[in-house]
């Protein structure tokens, strides 16, 4: 129904409009300017007689300075404006380590509209989210480092594309972490290396009431106990292990056997 625009039919007295609106268009197929309400009333009438495609719109507003924005719009007509990203999953990644240690893991997914992707994750329980990382091209690889305690861990992974269209969180990469990797390794330093320094904290811890290995597996040399592999504990260190240490490091003896997981 038209109607005046009291506010805008003030405003335009002044260019001696007898009406407002004074423009119909539709979608390039009609167009008239002029102040006849009998033609307006046609183009309407012709207007709702048109089959109308569904449209899809979704604006996108960015505020890039104090008093200013990226505004992007896009318009779909009969198919959606945006597609979601294709599903996300854990690439690439250890399924087996050490606990505080740093691993990277790898996701890789693509956008049917080739949009910008974000990926964001999932370190093992729910509640240890990672920001959301990028913007990355459609089909380039993220990687996302990260180190947890010991256990085992689903980790997840999800993406989105710069219209904020989320997938779902994929399905679960399991990892398990234990402080023992390397037998004799008695003190746990970063090089995993089996050396004097570990032969020395492990006499000293039996003999000379020494801090204790930071983790006991490494002290067990001989692997010996193992009700519950890896989840050995310092009442498994005994003599036997150092016997072995020793043997191992200066007469040739064979090395300690590696941590399982
Ligand atoms: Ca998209
Ligand atoms: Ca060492
Ligand atoms: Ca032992």
């Amino acid at each position: 129904m038209l109607s005046h625009n009291t506010y805008a039919n003030q405003r335009t007295l002044e260019f001696n409009r007898a009406w407002t609106p004074t423009i119909y268009s539709d979608g390039g197929e009609d167009l008239y300017i002029g102040n006849s309400e009998t033609s307006m009333r046609i183009m309407i009438g012709n207007g709702h007689q048109r089959a109308v495609a569904p449209l899809d719109l979704i604006v996108k507003m960015e505020q890039v300075g104090s008093d200013s924005y990226d505004i992007t719009v896009r318009i779909g007509n009969e198919v959606p404006a945006n597609n979601d990203p294709a599903a996300a999953a854990v690439d690439a990644g250890p399924t087996f380590g050490e606990d505080g240690v740093e691993y990277d893991f790898e996701s890789t997914t693509t956008d049917p509209d080739a949009d910008e992707l974000y990926y964001q994750w999932d370190w093992g329980d729910g509640r240890d989210l990672s920001e959301w990382m990028g913007p990355y091209a459609s089909g380039e690889t993220c990687t996302a480092s990260h180190s947890r305690p010991e256990g085992d861990f689903d980790i997840k992974v999800r993406a989105k594309d710069d219209w904020e269209a989320e997938t779902e969180w994929s399905a679960a990469y399991s990892i398990h972490l234990q402080c023992c990797i390397v037998r004799g390794n008695v003190d746990d330093d970063p090089s995993g290396g089996i050396d004097i320094g570990d032969l020395v904290m492990l006499v000293d811890y039996m003999f000379s009431q020494g801090p204790p290995p930071p983790c006991p597996g490494t002290a067990n040399i001989d692997g010996s106990c193992c009700v519950n592999p890896p989840n050995e504990t310092l009442s498994d260190i005994d003599i036997a292990d150092l016997v072995m240490l020793v043997d191992y490091m200066f007469s040739g003896g064979p090395p300690p056997p590696n941590c399982v997981p």
